[in-house]
């Protein structure tokens, strides 16, 4: 009997390594993360500057994170620059994934969409577009990628495009989560294995 209660014990103990994993997830506290940022988008601590204080428009950046203090936003402190594509990107490795799913924070003050645009591009496709509210708060989005489960070279775009009208302080982001769940291969491979290692335990026992 206990073989069988230790063979269930197992299976429930993989069972919950094979829900969903939250490996790549990046609350930017200790740094970049490995995302690279251009032109606008830095690192930092936001401040809470004011757009219209600082001679643009709009409302506020958040003061500190959504987690701890440390963000990527457009520009740190201060409005965004007129007519420029900022971008914060990384690469993933989704080939062994199924259901994968994009979640973050984002703090948005960039007007009206036909002006400023706040996106993100998943391998140049758009998946999100802010509405470019005056946030008072942090926002939490969610995004599908089960598109594009299986890939092994998943670029993931924070895609900021200003016009020459009026600046802002623009758009944040924390708390970006690539989550997803092992595809049943892999759940296949981590069940052999630990019913190898509950045979070994009963050969040792028996022995
Ligand atoms: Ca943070
Ligand atoms: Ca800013």
């Amino acid at each position: 009997m206990n073989v069988y209660r230790n063979l269930l014990t197992t299976i429930c103990v993989l069972g919950l390594f094979a829900t969903t994993t939250h490996a790549q997830f990046f609350d930017f506290e200790s740094g970049d993360g490995g995302w690279v940022a251009t032109n606008d988008f830095e690192w930092g601590i936001p401040v809470g500057a004011d757009g219209s204080v600082l001679g643009g428009s709009g409302g506020v950046e958040p003061t500190g994170g959504s987690s701890g203090d440390s963000v990527f936003g457009t520009v740190i402190g201060g409005l965004h620059s007129p007519s420029t594509v900022s971008t914060l990107s990384q690469t993933f490795d989704l080939s062994t994934q199924t259901g994968a799913t994009l979640s973050f924070m984002e703090w948005s003050d960039s007007g009206d969409n036909s002006l400023d645009i706040s996106e993100v591009l998943v391998n140049g496709t758009q998946v999100y577009i802010s509405d470019g509210d005056s946030l008072t708060a942090w926002r939490q989005v969610d995004v599908d990628l089960s598109a594009f489960d299986g890939q092994s070279a998943v670029d993931i775009t924070f895609q900021f495009s200003s016009t020459a009208v009026v600046d802002r302080v623009g758009w944040y982001i924390d708390d970006v989560d690539v989550s997803a769940v092992p595809e049943p291969m892999s759940f296949g491979l981590l069940l052999a294995g630990g019913l190898g290692i509950l045979g070994y335990r009963r050969n040792r026992r028996s022995a």
